[in-house]
């Protein structure tokens, strides 16, 4: 078995008389990850990214076997079918398997597959599973050229700061101090801005931090994308991984897990000029519409638009938090959407989109980007593509709203995309029935203008599908304002 002894470079370790089958030497092994010094580039075991093979003269995928005949991100996705005792096993094949079947994100996968909320983290997904803290033999893979390997480790240490500066002018998100309600219906309910001022009066601006937060509630349960963690916990993988996309914490519970009284002298309240929001008339039934957001640097929101066509407001109490913003008409670079936009294609995770697509990004006419930190509000209007990516270690509280001025396409998408819709009770068989509801009891008025737009639109497009057929004429763009640019009428 192994004997331990101390190298020259301080702090790491060798480990002497490994048997590993393909013939490791001790001199293939190191102990540690921290070797003072190392370049942030060189992958813990030294893989280099797949072009490398092209010159090399020594190639570790040849002793892989049948592995090694396999493109490299085949095999990953093969591993992810095995167990951990298979995972183990196959590590200690080769050193080529070595890499691969210790890749955390195999690991990571493996644990997700059956998620124990009581999963305690001890710093990678690896260690976590096997219940115990296991440093991982560094053995020597230089002669390992694999792109899958390499590149999420590339993300994970890519650093940020270079996608947030140099702003173009044009693109910069308007920072305010406040806003009136009147204020935003007139001119602003159509465009991101930031507001500086209102978050500082909160409460929660004043008390939540980490410490204070986990004496609290360090053992409520929060939702961290589809595990449930302590907060403790959560806050244990927060300071100390090394995932590519890390968990968000992403909690729609949270004012009734903390016992939070929202309002005027409550822990928060939205401000002044969102305050107008029609989804409250669904009471007890409205869908999701808060979260708590808590998340490590790189964590954040990969291009989305918020749900059921509602607008949000999303409030930094700790941390910044980097967005970079898209009209509804114009789809962000690197992104894919199906023709009823039920389906969105994008990189899988945020810093591969930045490294692939961010420079073409910043030149298309529309982008709008900029920096939201501790005390700012940050606007999303109903309809924009966002992706928002933390800078250092952040919480946040985020609302959805439906102000007047984007009733319609509230409407439209609840009446025209009820496949889409989201956020409801199960129990709730027809949302938009049960708004419209709601709405013709508390606003008549706004209602039979809703139903008149809604006419006007139907009439005008059965005039333009007749000359369409005529002329096969393409006459699509105009509205009668029901706010619904993007959103087909299909029924
Ligand atoms: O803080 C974030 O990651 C952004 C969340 C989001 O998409 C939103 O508030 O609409
Ligand atoms: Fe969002």
């Amino acid at each position: 078995m192994a004997s331990v002894i101390q190298t020259a470079k301080a702090g790491s370790v060798v480990l002497k008389n490994v048997s590993v089958e393909d013939g490791t030497t001790s001199s293939d092994i190191i102990y540690d990850a921290e070797i003072p010094g190392e370049s942030l580039k060189r992958h813990p075991l030294g893989v280099r990214p797949s072009g490398n093979a092209l010159t090399a003269d020594q190639d570790l995928s040849l002793s892989m076997g049948i592995f090694g005949r396999l493109p490299d991100s085949l095999v990953l996705l093969l591993l992810e079918f095995l167990d951990q005792k298979a995972l183990l096993r196959l590590s200690h094949t080769c050193k080529g398997l070595f890499a691969f079947a210790t890749h955390d994100q195999i690991w990571r996968e493996l644990a997700l597959r059956d998620i124990d909320s009581e999963l305690f983290w001890r710093g990678t997904w690896r260690s976590s599973l096997l219940k115990r803290t296991v440093r991982l033999p560094r053995v020597k893979c230089q002669h390992l050229y694999s792109d899958a390997l390499y590149r999420p480790f590339q993300c994970t240490n890519a650093p940020l700061e270079p996608f947030t500066v140099d702003i173009p002018k044009h693109n910069h998100i308007p920072k305010l101090k406040d806003l009136s309600v009147d204020e935003f219906a007139a001119r602003w309910s159509d465009k991101p801005f930031v507001l500086t001022e209102p978050v500082k009066a909160w409460k929660v601006f004043q008390d939540w931090n980490e410490e204070k937060l986990l004496e609290a509630y360090g053992q409520v349960q929060f939702r961290a994308e589809a595990v449930d963690w302590t907060l403790s916990n959560y806050v244990e993988y927060m300071n100390n991984n090394q995932d590519e996309s890390p968990l968000y914490l992403f909690d729609r519970g949270f004012v009734e897990k903390m016992g939070l009284e929202v309002g005027e002298d409550g822990a928060y309240q939205p401000p002044e000029c969102f305050a107008e929001d029609l989804f409250m008339l669904l009471g007890e039934h409205r869908p999701d519409h808060r979260w708590l957001i808590i998340g490590p640097e790189r964590s954040g929101s990969t291009f989305h638009k918020d749900p059921n066509a509602t607008s949000a407001w999303n409030a930094v109490i700790r941390g910044s938090k980097y967005w970079i913003m898209f009209p509804n008409s114009v789809t962000p670079p690197g992104v894919y959407v199906s023709d009823d936009q039920s389906e969105v294609t994008s990189p899988l995770s945020i810093t591969e989109w930045l490294l692939t697509f961010h420079e073409e990004a910043r030149q298309t006419p529309g982008c709008i980007e900029g920096i939201c930190g501790p005390g700012e509000v940050l606007h999303v209007p109903s309809g924009w593509w966002h992706l928002v990516v933390n800078l250092e270690p952040a919480i946040a509280i985020t609302q959805n709203f439906v102000p007047k001025s984007h009733l319609g396409s509230a409407i439209n998408f609840l009446k025209n995309k009820p496949d889409q819709v989201s956020g409801f009770q199960s129990t709730i068989q027809n949302p938009y029935a049960l708004f419209m509801d709601r709405l013709q009891e508390a606003h008549p008025d706004l209602y039979e203008s809703m139903q008149a737009a809604s006419q006007k639109k139907r009439k005008w497009e059965d005039v333009v599908a007749a000359s369409d057929d005529d002329e096969g004429a393409d006459r699509g763009g105009f509205s009668f304002g029901f706010g619904d640019d993007d959103l087909e009428d299909e029924d």
